[in-house]
């Protein structure tokens, strides 16, 4: 990679002006580098595995949009469809064939999934489902995990209160206590936990929604039996299972991760990929459930632009993609080649880091413990993350500005690409020491 010495002096530009406008300058929290310190990018455009800033910076991009481009950016045959798209209308504000096209893929590729509806971001999908699951069951308690992320609704920033098994406090300001009081918080991995709540709540637990593969406290696996524990947990006492596929969902593999673990879940979330790049999420599950909502049945959700032909048309030419191509062998090649790359690295340095990967998502942890939980993530060593981070990025790399992010793979990336990766990650370590 050109290890020329960059310079970021439009993008600090750009930043300030943004941050008059914007809060904190950026859409999204996570883009700002709180984390890692710096100026965020501000790039100019992405093609394939590549990302380009507004100083003319060129980087091989493993955030992918945190998820959405497993193809890589500006994908041909994405863009051609959606410029022909676009040009018959962006939006109509009734229904399409397209949303019919999407919706059918989608329950073929996972078949826990009868009925589904598409909604605008995956905080729109988590949020739904748990009201529908509550409409299902007349039950309010949900058990969510620390270290997952939902999306912000009010119920779900919730984080665990003291004690192991315990009732959710808020985590942000602006969210009452009683939106939360019906939030249960347990550690990932824990079964026990689990256990406990259900022994004090059970008659009152409307679902447990997880992420089958969590990626939002970096990338965390299931423990052998974890997952068929909960669907056995919660068959047993009538709670729903809720798989938030949000990231995993076409991420892991077609089916994603409940295709991975052959487990059915009662509901799932998606977004990201389904979407090609455009604002999506998605709930779907079991018929009897879905034929609830609205206005099928009573429980109500809506959205302006839920199901519009340029997010079907970005979807479904990518799922398309996906199902046709040997996309998963490639990614599963690629993403194992920087695996051992990376680790390879480490150890020749002597750095201590963990690397949890499923198919093309994984996580550097800068710990010499295995990760297993939201405790456990949390014991990695954050600066020198931040530190590997902007080595990484001056040779051109750009990881997820985070130590509590997933890092992902795409189809365009090459095997030059990974190379380069690597060689830049040995230089990095070099650097830490
Ligand atoms: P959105 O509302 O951001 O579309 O989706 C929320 C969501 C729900 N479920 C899971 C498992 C998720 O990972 C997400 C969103 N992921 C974050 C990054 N990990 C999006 C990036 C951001 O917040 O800017």
């Amino acid at each position: 990679m050109n290890s020329d010495m960059k310079h970021f002096s439009r993008s600090e530009q750009l930043f300030e002006e943004a941050q008059r406008y914007l809060p904190g300058g950026v859409n999204s929290p996570v883009r700002a580098f709180k984390a890692v310190g710096g100026t965020p990018l501000f790039i100019k455009r992405g093609q394939g595995s590549r990302l380009y800033d507004e100083d003319g910076n060129e980087f091989i991009d493993y955030v992918c949009s945190w998820g959405p481009l497993i193809l890589g950016h500006a994908q041909p045959r994405v863009v051609r469809a959606v410029k022909k798209a676009i040009e018959r209308g962006s939006s109509f504000g009734c229904p399409t064939k397209l949303e019919t096209t999407l919706a059918r893929m989608v329950c073929e590729a996972m078949p826990s999934i009868k009925m589904v509806r598409f909604v605008n971001s995956g905080t729109e999908a988590t949020m739904s489902a748990i009201r529908l699951a509550r409409a299902f069951t007349g039950r309010n308690k949900v058990v969510k995990f620390a270290g997952c992320y939902h999306g912000h609704s009010d119920g779900l920033l919730a984080k665990a209160g003291p004690g192991m098994a315990t009732l959710g406090i808020p985590s942000s300001p602006g969210v009452p206590a009683a939106l939360t009081s019906d939030t249960l918080v347990a550690p990932y991995n824990n079964l026990e936990a689990v256990e406990q709540l259900f022994k004090r709540f059970a008659p009152d637990i409307t679902a447990v929604i997880i992420e089958p593969i969590a990626g939002n406290m970096g990338v965390v696996l299931p423990k052998p039996g974890f997952l068929e524990h909960l669907r056995g947990l919660t068959r047993q006492s009538g709670a729903l299972l809720i798989f938030d596929e949000v990231i995993t969902g076409f991420r892991v593999a077609y089916g994603g991760a409940q295709s991975l673990y052959n487990i059915s879940p009662d509901l799932t979330c998606l977004g990201k990929i389904i979407g090609g790049g455009f604002p999506i999420g998605a709930y779907g599950g079991r018929r009897d459930i879905m034929e609830m909502v609205a206005p099928l049945g009573p429980v109500y959700q809506a959205g302006t632009l839920a199901g519009n032909p340029l997010a079907m048309t970005a979807g479904i030419e990518t799922i398309t993609i996906l199902k046709e191509s040997s996309a998963y062998e490639e990614l599963e090649k690629k993403s194992s080649l920087l695996e051992k790359g990376i680790t390879g690295a480490a150890s020749k340095t002597g750095i201590d880091i963990q690397l949890p990967r499923v198919g093309s998502m994984f996580t550097i942890f800068f710990t010499k413990d295995v990760v297993t939980d939201y405790e456990t993530a949390t014991k990695a060593d954050t600066k020198l993350y931040a530190k590997f981070f902007h080595h990484m990025l001056a040779q051109g790399v750009y990881l997820p500005p985070s130590q509590f992010e997933a890092a992902f793979v795409s189809s365009a990336h090459t095997d030059k690409d990974i190379q380069a990766t690597v060689e830049a990650t040995e230089k990095a370590f070099h650097s830490l020491l």
